[in-house]
């Protein structure tokens, strides 16, 4: 036989794409790297979900290149499935995210829980191209699909004792292994000022790259606060609830000297354990050097009105 067939090939011949991916990703998570900035990948990667129509919106993109899908959807924070870049890939995939509600709260008129469907459909999606600065010093470029933020929420019509409003993350152990761990308090929990939720910038997910979201990103819906640091920015959103005051958030709980309520990106001010100056672009190869955080993570034109007076040494 000159050409076997796959079925001709011994199971221990075969590396399944899956067990490459993950040989790719554990020596990558060993370096602290992405996957793509270690081996390159076997084959083109794969997009999964559903295709979401999606126009982009060029007033709200970056015209950096956006980071691979392999990037993107391989190297995540998302402490609910492990605190390793490449759990959430490895260990989300099984979340049931449909069917999904999201409970309204608190000083709004339209209070209740909705199917997710019923809260987002009246807002056409388009696609904003942001960069994402992670608080421990790396970045991304994601080409995210979603809905204005302040559009739901003016929809949502908050009373005007409404000053902050709190996201919290789905919690439930039974699919979310990390959450049988004390790594942080859950419910995940964070919160913006309202005038920081109606920003245009403000942005709720529910996918990327055209389609809908992967697990490990978020789904089916997630904020993304591109002049916060990432962590601002909850996945699998349960719960939407306007508050008169400042809510206890998540990370500011885990360690107030080291995570602010604004959690603004800001070079100016470092994390007490490593400077916040310059980040390191994911996917940018291992030799790349590493290049300077911009104050709002680049965003400053358009969002520092929002802090205008307040000492942000102090406001981090
Ligand atoms: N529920 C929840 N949301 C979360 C996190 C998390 O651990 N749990 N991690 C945050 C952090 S630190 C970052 S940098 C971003 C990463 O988003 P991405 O994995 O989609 O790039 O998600 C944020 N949202
Ligand atoms: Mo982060």
């Amino acid at each position: 036989m000159l050409i076997r067939r796959p079925a001709d090939y011994r199971p221990s011949e075969i590396t399944p794409a899956e067990v490459y991916a993950d040989r790719r990703r554990f020596i990558a998570a060993a370096l602290g790297l992405a996957a793509s900035s270690v081996l390159p990948a076997a084959r083109a990667a794969t997009p999964t979900g559903t295709p979401l129509t999606a126009p982009r919106n060029p007033k709200f993109s970056t015209a950096e290149t956006p980071n691979s899908w392999d990037d993107v959807t391989g190297y995540n924070n998302y402490y609910e499935f492990g605190t390793d870049k490449s759990d959430p890939a490895a260990k989300a995939g099984h979340l049931r995210v449909s069917p999904w509600t999201v409970t309204v709260a608190g000083e709004a008129e339209l209070r209740g829980t909705f199917a997710l469907e019923d809260l987002i459909r009246p807002h056409p999606l388009e696609e904003r191209v942001y960069r994402l600065r992670c608080v421990e010093a790396w970045s991304m470029v994601i080409p995210w699909v979603g809905l204005p933020l302040g559009d739901l929420v003016r929809r949502l019509k908050p009373t005007s004792r409404a000053k902050y409003v709190a996201f919290t993350t789905l919690r439930d152990p039974t699919q979310m292994p990390g959450q049988r761990s004390s790594v942080l308090d859950w419910p995940y929990v964070e919160a913006l000022r309202i005038d920081e939720a109606t920003h245009p910038l403000a942005l709720l997910a529910t996918g990327v790259y055209g389609r809908s979201l992967p697990n490990q990103n978020g789904a089916p819906l997630r904020l993304v606060v591109p002049w916060k640091y990432g962590f601002k920015s909850g996945k699998a959103i349960v719960r939407i609830e306007f508050m008169e005051k400042m809510p206890a958030t998540t990370w500011n709980r885990s360690g107030p000297e080291e995570y602010g309520f604004y959690a603004n990106v800001n070079p100016a001010v470092d994390h007490p354990r490593w400077s916040q100056k310059t980040e390191r672009r994911i996917g940018a190869g291992l030799f790349a050097a590493r290049q300077p955080t911009l104050p709002f993570n680049g965003y400053g034109e358009q969002v520092a009105s929002l802090y205008a007076g307040m000492d942000l040494r102090r406001y981090f």
